[in-house]
């Protein structure tokens, strides 16, 4: 387990010992992705920094509410010269996708993540698996070394920490979660509204989808393992979107008895992307997807693995079911 190996005060000092900045995290980004590029973002321009914030997939529809949503764009496609390169909420660098090539030139790397499996690649790294989102990381980064901090960043911050924690659900929310919330709310974020726009406001074709989904839901091993799949096919027949899929899986782990609940998608490159939660510690599939190339946390992992989607889903519950004991 990769711990941080770099202290706030490094961090702190390179934000201020250079100018230009590059902030970029995973592709296929979520909330947390998001909501920590630019929360940071808005805290290093209010430091007077000349600062890009850059995704492959750019900012999505759905939150594209988010306080300076719009200073988040796809990276360019020709590479630009900067000071320092930021990798937030990212296990493997090359998950950086495309953003990656464009700044080849950094002179210094930071990465900021909470995923146990980071390497920790880079020169200044701060990776703490215990906490629950890379924004609650930034939160302590931001308050410990006094960096600027608004209504704005604490809004992004807040969709950042809510949206990895399952709206402060998932068992990785701990009593200084709560602290941190409290003190976003006091800063001004608007509970009621955000998280409507977080929660409430799903286009209509993502409840179709999981219409879809849960027609081909199955179980295994007496209902521990809880599995659906989507095709490329009913894919394009829906007009589903990738950001369409976050939290799906959610409906699949609320089932009773279920401690394993996986979501298989058929890519277009060959491959298959597994999605995979667990509820409990006693089974970790962080590392049943690191058999297969992935990665991810003990209770929320994935993996993208090749084959067709029957062979991959197969091979995956074999995998589960060897863990949890589907015979027994
Ligand atoms: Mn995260």
């Amino acid at each position: 387990m990769s711990a941080a190996r770099s202290t706030f005060e490094e961090i702190g000092r390179a934000f201020r010992e250079h100018q230009r900045f590059a902030i970029l995290s995973h592709v296929r980004p979520d909330g947390d992705a998001l909501g920590s590029q630019l929360a940071l973002a808005l805290s290093l321009k209010q430091l007077g920094k000349d600062v890009r914030v850059w995704n492959e997939d750019g900012m999505l529809e759905k939150y594209s509410f988010l306080a300076r949503a719009q200073s988040l764009t796809k990276p360019p496609s020709g590479p630009e010269e900067v000071d320092v390169a930021i990798a937030l909420d990212t296990a493997i660098q090359n998950r950086l996708g495309t953003a990656f090539q464009a700044i080849r030139t950094a002179k210094i790397w930071i990465n900021i993540d909470h995923h146990p499996s980071n390497p920790g690649y880079g020169d200044l790294v701060y990776v703490d698996p215990t906490a629950p989102a890379t924004g609650q990381i930034l939160f302590e980064l931001i308050k410990s070394e006094r960096l600027p901090f608004d209504r704005a960043i604490a809004e992004n911050l807040y969709v950042a920490i809510s949206t990895d924690t399952g709206s402060f659900q998932y068992p990785n929310t701990t009593a200084r979660t709560f602290e941190i919330a409290a003190e976003l709310v006091r800063a001004g974020v608007d509970v009621g509204r955000i998280n409507q726009q977080v929660y409430e406001n799903y286009p209509r074709r993502r409840v179709e989808l999981l219409r879809e989904l849960l027609r081909t839901m199955r179980f295994e091993g007496g209902g521990r393992v809880a599995s659906f799949s989507l095709s490329l096919k009913t894919a394009a027949e829906l007009g589903v979107l990738p950001e369409d899929n976050e939290g799906l899986i959610d409906h699949l782990r609320a089932i009773r008895g279920v401690i394993v609940a996986v979501f298989f998608e058929e890519l277009t490159d060959g491959k298959v992307r597994v999605s995979m939660r667990s509820k409990s510690e006693k089974t970790n599939v962080c590392a049943i997807c690191q058999k297969f190339g992935g990665g991810g946390h003990t209770l929320a992992a994935g993996a993208r693995v090749r084959g067709s989607l029957a062979e991959v889903e197969q091979r995956i519950l074999e995998a589960i079911c060897n863990v949890v004991g589907c015979d027994s």
